[in-house]
């Protein structure tokens, strides 16, 4: 409970309090009314193609916006939302609207501009992790991109997530080819640029829209299953 609320974050332009109950499921509220809440996080912590590791993952956001189905009604949403990948519960925005029909969620990837997460200052991703035999890597992106992940139908507002697939973002950048300085592998503008290139190629197809179906605060089963992929908006 005090970590999921840790972790929220809320969008900045709406007045009010809401009381939260996390992403637990265990709310008060009756489901036809739940607010509009997006969790953002990792699938998993590791890409077994080639047997790394990842031990820590941040994510610039530049903005993330839920787009209503009636174009007549304004978009909501957070802007410099800084996420950490890999807590659990899931870090998570959430909307005081009354708004309950959205069609569409925005995400803006661009390189941090805050001094804290220091490891994310000036990078729209930063991953750390080891190989199989335990040599470290860092990797920072500077990829800016728009995405957007548009549904046919109204989305289940409460239970979205945005959920980043490192399976495939690391598909073709290949860690292991990457040189090796003083012990560690490090992936960035000035070093091993040719690995970057292919994980910022991969942007699109790392990140999906997916649903929380039980509301359990995890993705598991059919709900790997993206109800979305990205298109540029
Ligand atoms: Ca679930």
């Amino acid at each position: 409970m005090t970590s999921a609320i840790r972790n929220l974050k809320r969008a900045f332009l709406l007045p009010g309090v809401v009381a939260i109950a996390g992403c637990t499921g265990e709310t008060d509220l009756p489901p036809d009314t739940a607010f509009p809440e997006i969790s953002v996080s990792a699938l998993g912590t590791e890409v077994s193609a080639q047997e790394l590791a990842l031990e820590n993952a941040w994510l610039s956001l530049e903005k993330l916006t839920f787009v209503p189905c009636d174009p007549s009604s304004a978009s909501l949403g957070t802007t410099d939302f800084r996420v950490n990948l890999f807590v659990d519960p899931p870090s998570s925005l959430m909307l005081d609207s009354g708004v309950s029909d959205y069609c569409s969620i925005q995400a803006t990837l661009a390189p941090s501009t805050a001094s804290s997460p220091s490891a994310l200052e000036g990078s729209s991703v930063h991953v750390t992790g080891t190989l199989s035999d335990n040599t470290p890597f860092e990797l920072a992106s500077t990829v800016s991109i728009s995405l957007e992940f548009v549904s046919a139908k109204p989305l289940p507002v409460n239970r979205l997530w945005l959920g980043v697939d490192f399976e495939t973002w690391f598909a073709n950048a290949d860690v292991a080819r990457a040189d090796v300085e003083d012990d560690t592998i490090t992936i960035d503008a000035e070093h091993n640029s040719d690995v970057l290139a292919e994980f910022d190629d991969a942007t699109g197809l790392a990140l999906s829209l997916y649903v929380d179906a039980d509301d359990d605060g995890h993705l598991t089963g059919d709900e790997l299953e993206p109800v979305a992929r990205a298109t540029a908006p």
